[in-house]
């Protein structure tokens, strides 16, 4: 049977390259540290020329105990950005994609007795996408790392990091369960649905073939998932038998639920009308950068909750196992997208990396009912529009509905993307990036905008992807301006923007740039070096700006503040 165990303990780190995966190193020069774990914590937070490069972590560890022919894996949830992995000086594995998760089959290397695993983690490639952006590209082994054991059947772990088993639930009563099996061919997979309170809602079983299997769960009258109003999850346990012994099990939650995206109605949940509005959010806070633990991780999506959001785009990487799971429990419906940001050359490289983001992306994601729509990508015609960018994009939307036919796809487009531009086209929605009354126009702009990209696009759903302004917490004024970085100004961009948003609920949903102040290392203005502080809340969490508490009063149920 599988077994799994937190591996975050015991680890030594050195903060340079070298020869680091041989077995003889003297390990003085180490620190020991904990994961998660990023070494640009500090630096990343406010410098320009933070610490990009390639470290090192090793760990020792005794061989674990393992059924006869079992096999041993380590899975890491995220190693920033290309990591290689090597067990007692011999290379095991490598991973480029800084936000995704992999594993290492570590089996054949080991040894009896004590063994030696080194990892490096390298934040300065040129070739792993994103190249360039406005956020801090973290270096480190900075979310969970999980040791595997299993018997030699097992539900495959695939090389696209997913754990093997997707689950589809359809309203009309039914999960479609498929899935791949490794080891020996001829098992059965036995699927058990229970509802909320533990009562068994439905079961199927079918037998293995060549290491495939497909089968239907009856699951009749499901209790839908209603984002926000009524997140209804439902847990199905997958068991793998061979010889009516179980050797594999795993255990997801899921939910029924259908939507629709209409060009004049919006987002479309179960039939009912539900405006999508909310939040981007980065995963980084202050002194941890982006090593943040899984109680800030509730914390973030309790501050969101508690303004009344009902979405989040998760930019602009694959987010966390953790942030997927909270927005399935809290009902937050999402756009999920890969670190595909400004690209200037379309490159083979280019294409390959968001080509494997993409797969990673969608298929170690894919049972979560939170997500709505997967992100191609942000903002790629501020390096040039071309045709060799199109391609590209078509390329990826294409791959993005064969991999998951039951969800649509999402560009973020600059505002600036003309009328008739293909890339308003090629995805089912687009959102647009607008920042009137912060980096160019007025507050009051914004209405006409709004009304002028349904106009010209009146077939194609348009959203705001991203809206926002900046405020430093040390600047005020009785007479906010533009551009003067006060909370006052913030707050009243943010009251033209929520009123003109809510007079059109064409606009399927809408996205604040940002719900928290975040690490951008180039940045210096506003007094505020190597920040962007567009967030409704500071980057250490502990004060809720005044925007903050205007959309808690147009969106939220509670609306009056605790003190
Ligand atoms: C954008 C980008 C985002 C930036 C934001 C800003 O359009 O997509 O990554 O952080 O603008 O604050 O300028």
């Amino acid at each position: 049977m599988r077994k799994t165990q937190a591996w975050n303990n015991n680890w030594q780190f050195i903060k340079t390259d070298g020869d680091f995966y041989n077995i003889e190193i003297d390990e003085s020069q180490f620190e020991a540290v904990t994961l998660p774990h990023t070494w640009n914590n500090i630096d990343g937070q406010s410098t320009v020329d933070y610490y990009k490069g390639k470290c090192w972590y090793r760990k020792n560890f005794e061989k674990p105990v393992v059924e006869s022919e079992g096999r041993i894996l380590i899975q890491f949830e995220a190693v920033a950005q290309v990591a290689e992995v090597y067990v007692n000086g011999k290379f095991v594995v490598e991973h480029r994609g800084g936000y995704s998760t992999f594993f290492a089959d570590i089996t054949e290397y080991l040894v009896e007795g004590t063994n030696n695993i080194s990892v490096s983690a390298d934040n300065s490639s040129k070739d792993v996408y994103p190249q360039n952006s406005d956020f801090t590209f973290y270096g480190g082994i900075y979310r969970p790392v999980t040791l595997i054991t299993v018997s030699n059947n097992h539900f495959s772990f695939d090389q696209d990091g997913s754990d093997g088993v997707f689950l589809t639930p359809n309203v009309n009563g039914y999960v479609d369960v498929a899935g791949f099996v490794a080891g020996q061919n001829n098992g059965k997979v036995i699927c058990k649905i229970s509802d909320s309170l533990g009562t068994l809602a439905g079961t199927g079983e079918i037998d293995v073939h060549h290491g495939q299997f497909q089968l239907n769960v009856s699951v009749p009258n499901p209790h839908l998932w209603q984002g926000v109003e009524d997140p209804y999850l439902y847990t199905a346990i997958v068991e793998l038998s061979v010889a009516g012994v179980i050797v594999d099990s795993l255990s997801y939650r899921i939910g029924f639920r259908s939507y629709q995206i209409d060009p004049n109605k919006g987002f479309i949940l179960n039939g009912i009308e539900t405006p999508l509005r909310g939040v981007a959010k980065h995963q980084c806070r202050e002194d941890k950068g982006i090593a943040v633990s899984y109680a800030d991780q509730i914390e973030d999506m309790e501050l969101i909750a508690e303004m009344g959001a009902n979405t989040i785009r998760l930019a602009h990487y694959q987010h966390a196992a953790m942030t997927y799971d909270l927005s399935d429990e809290m009902g937050m419906a999402l756009w999920a997208e890969i670190p595909f940001t400004t690209v200037f050359e379309p490159s083979k490289e280019c294409r390959d990396n968001a080509t494997s983001q993409m797969i990673e992306l969608v298929r170690q994601n894919y049972n979560h009912p939170s997500i709505i729509v997967w992100g191609i990508g942000n903002e790629l015609s501020l390096g040039g529009e071309s045709e060799a960018l199109y391609d590209e994009l078509r390329a990826l939307n294409d791959l993005t509905h064969t991999l998951d036919p039951t969800r649509l796809t999402a560009l973020a487009n600059a505002s600036i993307t003309k009328l008739g531009a293909p890339l308003r086209s090629i995805t089912d929605v687009i959102g647009y990036n607008q920042y009137l009354g912060w980096y160019n126009g007025t507050i009051e702009d914004n209405a006409a905008w709004m009304d002028q990209i349904h106009e010209e696009d009146p077939n194609i759903p348009v959203g705001i992807s991203e809206y926002g302004a900046d405020s430093v917490m040390k600047w005020h004024s009785s007479e906010p301006r533009k551009k003067d970085y006060t909370e006052e100004y913030q707050a009243l961009y943010h009251e033209g923007n929520v009123k003109y948003i809510t007079d059109r609920p064409f606009l399927w949903a809408t996205h604040v740039w940002n719900m928290f102040d975040f690490a951008a290392a180039f940045r210096d203005e506003g007094g505020s070096v190597g920040r962007n502080n567009k967030g409704m809340v500071t980057f250490d969490r502990k004060t809720k700006k005044e925007a903050f508490y205007l959309y808690k009063a147009y969106w939220s149920k509670d609306k009056f503040v605790h003190i």
